[in-house]
């Protein structure tokens, strides 16, 4: 089997709970959570091995008042990239995100201050998102002369539509409170610890069985990308595999035999 040492672990600090849900935190507060490269590489290597590793779900967050401050400026500012360099960069952004959102392994971001720029791209690429009364979102790429580049043409646009991306990256839009939720930016908002909320929610997501959680982060994502026609058939095929997965069938005895608790409406 895999196994995730987080002594190997620089940038991210990496706590295992007792329930299979790790907490993967951004680690260089006094950088903002800027994400330079040997961040990305973390990601990178953590998302690639924690779907083979057990891991049952995830809580991303950062360390101190904000979540992630996106590229880091000052380093790309000193190594005065090429475009090709830069493309090889932002491939790697895309290596780590699409490990998040294809890996099969619930990822639950937990913000609080600024998600801006590259980390509007980090966090969007989690599948739930929960904020905080200090949480705001932005894209300050137009301002500094710069384009996204690690993947918010399509999440952002996707969480939020099309004209308000453009209009968040053109303007430098901030938007924060129940508005951001309201668009889809973030599923939840507390006046407490975003972090609270998130670690309740990975808990509850883990108590799924991991076949139905991959499907679930997995073949969803798959599934946009696909023709109505293709969608439909791939849907069906892991439908075929999950719905009739071995350890399914103890759940199933316990809806026939009435010992399952019904779906009810909230309080
Ligand atoms: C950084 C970065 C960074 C902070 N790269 N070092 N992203 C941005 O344009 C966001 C730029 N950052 C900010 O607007 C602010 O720093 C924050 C709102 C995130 C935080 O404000 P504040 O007042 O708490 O911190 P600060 O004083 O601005 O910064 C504290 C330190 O963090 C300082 O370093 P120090 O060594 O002088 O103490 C800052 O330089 C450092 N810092 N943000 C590097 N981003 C694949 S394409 C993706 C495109 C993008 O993501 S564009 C980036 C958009």
């Amino acid at each position: 089997p895999v196994t995730i040492d987080p002594r190997d672990y620089t940038r991210l600090a990496l706590d295992p709970q007792e329930d299979g849900v790790w907490i993967v935190t951004l680690n260089r507060p006094e950088k903002r959570n800027a994400l330079d490269l040997a961040t990305v590489e973390e990601l990178v290597t953590f998302f690639s091995t924690a779907p083979r590793a057990g891991v049952k779900a995830v809580v991303l967050a950062g360390a101190g008042q904000h979540f992630c401050a996106g590229l880091d400026l000052i380093e790309h500012h000193d190594a005065d990239r090429s475009p090709a360099d830069f493309m090889h960069v932002c491939l790697r952004w895309h290596e780590a995100f699409n490990k998040m959102e294809y890996g099969g392994v619930p990822v639950v971001a937990a913000l609080q201050g600024a998600v801006v720029g590259g980390g509007l791209e980090l966090a969007s690429s989690a599948h739930v998102r929960v904020m905080d009364q200090t949480t705001y979102f932005a894209l300050p790429e137009g301002q500094r002369g710069l384009f996204t580049g690690g993947g918010a043409t399509i999440r952002v646009a996707d969480l939020i539509g099309k004209a308000r991306m453009i209009d968040m990256i053109l303007m430098g839009r901030v938007y924060q409170g129940q508005e951001a939720v309201d668009l889809g930016l973030a599923q939840y908002i507390v006046e407490g610890s975003s972090m609270d909320k998130a670690l309740e929610l990975a808990r509850r997501a883990a108590e799924n069985l991991p076949l139905t959680n991959f499907a679930i982060c997995s073949a969803i994502s798959h599934v946009q990308n696909m023709s109505a026609l293709d969608a439909a058939y791939a849907e069906s095929v892991v439908a075929g595999i999950v719905n009739t997965q071995p350890d399914a069938r103890a759940r199933l005895a316990a809806f026939a035999d009435k010992s399952a608790a019904r779906v009810r409406p909230n309080e």
